[in-house]
């Protein structure tokens, strides 16, 4: 994964408190980001007008992220709208969408309602550079997805490049890099006339909004960064605001992590971590460096045992179709993770710590520094502790102290609760696990205590 922001080293992973953003009073945050706390998992669409090239154009072959294959190659805007003429997205299907999500046990969408290409997936009045206007689909795909998601109970948040827009004139690009004259113009002008309206369309139109993840804060100042603030609030009160908006990248409802990032530990906040399961973002053919199930199992379970949520990405075709490959990891994930579901849906954060040294990691072309599955990870529910087992981790397991005396341990498989032998350990308790029942995506434990 590329850090395409700027060409030093990151920074270690770290967490960017929402109270930093003059936020609101924090009950009222607490309150409106419960459900997101609960939800944990989601799924994360880059879909738009960059699948069609999928990673390649005019024969030459980019080896950064899809979906901004505009600027790797630095395609004049003129051109770069052509494409809208061959998309069709005709194997979109919204609610296959949706009913795949939930198999994959995941508990809220994130799509690309308009990138940094300025191409807008729904209908918009304010530029005709729409799915509905500029494309023979003449379909409004975000309405679909409402629809769908409505229909389901799934929560469904807008991805909004509310700052970098590579074909609206003015529309910020990184480090001021223009590559085409025609993407010059006044910043605000953009801001006031495309931006904010179009942000005003989307939580207007399309009935309840999750959540809105803007993104790449260029030149988003706390005054800009305040109006878009006071339009969240005003049109939807309940919508959360991620941690891209600003600048410093203070979070709003909840902190963004970095892409493909988890922190060492935890924070009292709500987070999320945004990622790929290959090494892009938007579709790109030849892009097959998937991560595998046990992979997604582990970073799950890591990222909930320190208080946070994971947003997984898929990249659908320009067709709309979902690449099998990903498909097949999140639903074998869900396979694994719906039977076990009480130990991550609702789960607070590990209640130890010393099982997390060092476990913070990052994904970039400058660094790799990833876990592999491996050791122990905690969650927790009144009156039970979760203990997730990775890797070869051999048939006995005593915990550390627990808060109250046992009650039950069991195993969480596939067919339901199976009771566990135990005995006193130092301080917490010792047990034997059965051969049968296990899983190599993470075996669970479920420890009752009464407190
Ligand atoms: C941004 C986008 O540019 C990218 O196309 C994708 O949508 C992703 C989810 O978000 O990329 C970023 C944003 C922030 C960082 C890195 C890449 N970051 O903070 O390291």
């Amino acid at each position: 994964m590329r850090l395409v922001m700027d060409g030093v080293p990151p920074e270690p992973p770290s967490l960017v408190e929402p109270e930093k953003s003059g936020n609101a009073a924090s009950e009222e945050r607490d309150a409106r980001v419960a459900w997101f706390r609960h939800a944990r998992y989601g799924l994360f669409i880059h879909w738009g007008l960059y699948a069609g090239p999928a990673g390649s154009w005019k024969g030459v072959e980019y080896p950064e992220i899809g979906e901004w294959i505009m600027k790797w190659a630095s395609i004049p805007v003129a051109e770069y709208r052509e494409l809208a003429a061959q998309f069709r997205g005709d194997r979109f299907d919204a609610e296959e969408i949706v009913s795949f999500a939930r198999r994959a046990g995941m508990r809220y969408i994130v799509i690309t309602t308009k990138h940094h290409d300025g191409f807008s997936l729904f209908h918009s009045q304010v530029s005709a550079f729409n799915a509905v206007d500029a494309s023979p689909a003449g379909r409004d795909f975000i309405r679909e997805l409402a629809n769908a998601c409505h229909a389901a109970g799934m929560p469904l948040g807008f991805y909004y490049s509310q700052s970098q827009d590579w074909t609206h004139p003015g529309g910020a690009v990184v480090r001021d890099e223009y590559w085409d004259e025609a993407q010059r113009g006044d910043f605000d002008a953009y801001l006031s006339e495309i931006a904010e309206p179009q942000v005003r369309e989307l939580l207007t139109n399309y009935g309840p909004v999750a959540l809105i993840w803007f993104d790449t804060p260029v030149h988003m100042s706390d005054e800009r960064a305040t109006r878009f603030v006071n339009l969240v609030r005003e049109l939807q009160p309940n919508c959360l605001i991620n941690g891209r908006l600003r600048e410093d990248r203070a979070g709003f409802d909840y902190s963004s992590m970095r892409d493909n990032q988890a922190p060492d530990r935890g924070a009292g906040h709500a987070w999320e971590t945004p990622a790929t399961l290959n090494d892009t973002w938007g579709y790109k053919a030849n892009d097959h460096n998937w991560k595998s199930a046990d992979t997604v199992s582990f970073k799950l379970v890591d990222i909930v045992s320190k208080g946070g949520n994971y947003l997984l990405n898929i990249g659908p075709r320009a067709d709309g179709s979902v690449p099998e490959a990903s498909a097949e990891i999140l639903t074998k994930v869900g396979d694994w993770l719906l039977p076990r579901g009480e130990a991550i849906y609702g789960a607070g954060p590990t209640p130890y710590g010393e099982e997390l040294s060092g476990s913070g990691y990052f994904e970039t072309d400058k660094h790799w520094k990833y876990r592999e599955p491996q050791g122990w990870r905690c969650t927790t529910q009144p009156g039970a502790y979760y203990f997730f087992l990775f890797g070869d981790h051999g048939a006995e397991f005593s915990t550390p102290g627990l808060p109250g005396a046992v009650v039950s341990v069991d195993l969480l498989t596939d067919a339901g609760p199976v009771a566990l032998a135990l005995s006193a350990a130092d301080s917490g308790v010792r047990f034997r696990l059965p051969s049968e029942g296990r899983s190599v995506l993470g075996d669970v434990i479920r420890v009752r205590f009464r407190e």
